[in-house]
């Protein structure tokens, strides 16, 4: 019955409308057509490259090289990579440097049995890389990679480079598809898979795992698709016939860990508030549980009247040390690659110390001769006051730049 009042009330509406805003209708229909098309066309002489480097690369073996601690986007479109490099004859080593730290990565790993390997940096000097011909980065543009630098030294060639963060340095490869304007690097790699670069199916266990891990990383570089966009939905409706609902949700159960927790604590507890932002500096982090400051910053942008946070801390294992942090924003016109570069600048190389993608950025900066873990308390206690007052002062220059540097309520 009350559909039946809905439709001629939309009829009514219909006529009332007239010819002009029919014809309006149409044009605008006529401009999001071209859109499409060019957009899709576009996105063809991308995949058509991608292709031909893949020919030309046929039958040789490449180490993609993801960032230190890889999180899913990087970990599931690494994954993809590999898979469509072997329907090429590619046979593809997927390694990282530093440690798996999320719950959900570690889970997202041991799930899905994803390929991954970590091999550290004493170790990778080792390897004989002349195995290699090619290097592939993804999601990264090797600036958050320790291991990068070797494998460039080792004068393996960069054939690929896929990734979504805003441009960090000149890159020199033979295919290169980076869109900052893209949430997700799955996002892009589904996009590939879509146009025939790979054809996924759902009796291959493979395949399965891998639309999963998409789908996480999808979701995960996206605040669980509430940030996403048209281009990312598309891609996630495509995942959605052949990825595994049960799995997803077993990965997205992982809890915290009670230290993950405490650091959670520790970032409530310091927290620093002027004007609309949140900076805590957490001290000092094990290794292992690096990814406690990104989710302390996803916690602390949480709080009513701040949009932006940043969390840093020391990281530290047995022979390293390195202050690393994180800054989530909700603020449109703040750009989170543009902030870290602005605010902490570059090292004596001309290197940023950190950049950023869409509402996300992080940074990393090396101790040098301060660094090493110290059994006199007095001396930890004051290096982390000296770096915790340093980057306070530099990321509150452009927060308050008027006014006194630091502040201590
Ligand atoms: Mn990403």
């Amino acid at each position: 019955m009350s559909s039946n009042i809905n439709t001629s009330l939309e009829g009514r509406l219909a006529n009332k409308k007239g010819t002009s805003s029919k014809k309006q209708l149409k044009a605008i229909d006529g401009n999001k057509f071209n859109l499409q098309t060019k957009k899709s066309n576009e996105l063809a002489k991308i995949v058509c490259q991608l292709r031909e480097i893949c020919e030309k690369h046929q039958g040789e073996r490449q180490i993609i090289v993801i960032q230190d601690f890889p999180d899913p986007d990087a970990l599931s479109s690494a994954w993809a990579y590999q898979l469509i490099a072997a329907n090429y004859d590619i046979s593809c080593d997927i390694v990282y440097g530093g440690t798996l730290s999320h719950q959900e990565n570690i889970a997202l790993v041991r799930l899905t049995g994803l390929p991954a390997q970590r091999i550290l940096n004493t170790a990778l000097q080792e390897k004989d890389l002349s195995i290699y011909q090619g290097s592939v980065l993804i999601d990264s543009q090797g600036t958050n990679s320790q291991m990068y630098p070797i494998v460039e030294q080792a004068g393996i060639p960069l054939i690929v480079a896929i990734d979504h963060h805003s441009k960090q340095k000149e890159l020199d490869a033979e295919f290169i598809d980076i869109r900052p304007q893209t949430r997700a690097t799955a996002t892009i790699m589904t996009q590939y898979i879509q146009e025939g670069m790979l054809e996924f199916d759902t009796s291959n266990e493979d395949h399965v795992k891998c639309a999963t891990a998409l789908m996480h990383g999808l979701r995960s570089d996206t605040n669980c698709l509430r940030q996403a966009k048209e281009e990312d939905f598309i891609a996630a409706a495509y995942l959605s016939r052949f990825y595994d609902s049960q799995l997803l949700n077993a990965v997205l159960q992982s809890a915290r860990s009670r230290r993950v927790m405490n650091v959670i604590e520790r970032a409530l507890r310091n927290r620093l508030i002027k004007k609309n932002f949140s900076i805590s500096g957490v001290g000092y982090i094990r290794y292992d549980d690096r990814d406690a400051i990104p989710q302390a910053a996803d916690f602390l942008v949480t709080e009513e009247d701040i949009h932006t946070a940043v969390v840093f801390g020391i990281v530290h294992n047995d022979d390293n040390e390195l202050v690393i942090g994180s800054l989530r924003t909700t603020k449109l016109t703040l750009d989170p690659d543009e902030f870290i570069k602005a605010t902490l600048g570059k090292d004596a190389q001309g290197r940023f110390f950190g950049g950023g993608r869409y509402m996300a950025g992080g940074f990393e900066i090396p101790i040098g001769f301060l660094g090493g873990f110290n059994d006199n308390s007095e001396y930890t206690k004051l290096k982390w006051e000296v770096f915790d007052t340093q980057i306070k002062q530099k990321l509150m220059s452009l927060v308050e730049p008027e006014d006194d540097l630091i502040a201590t309520d």
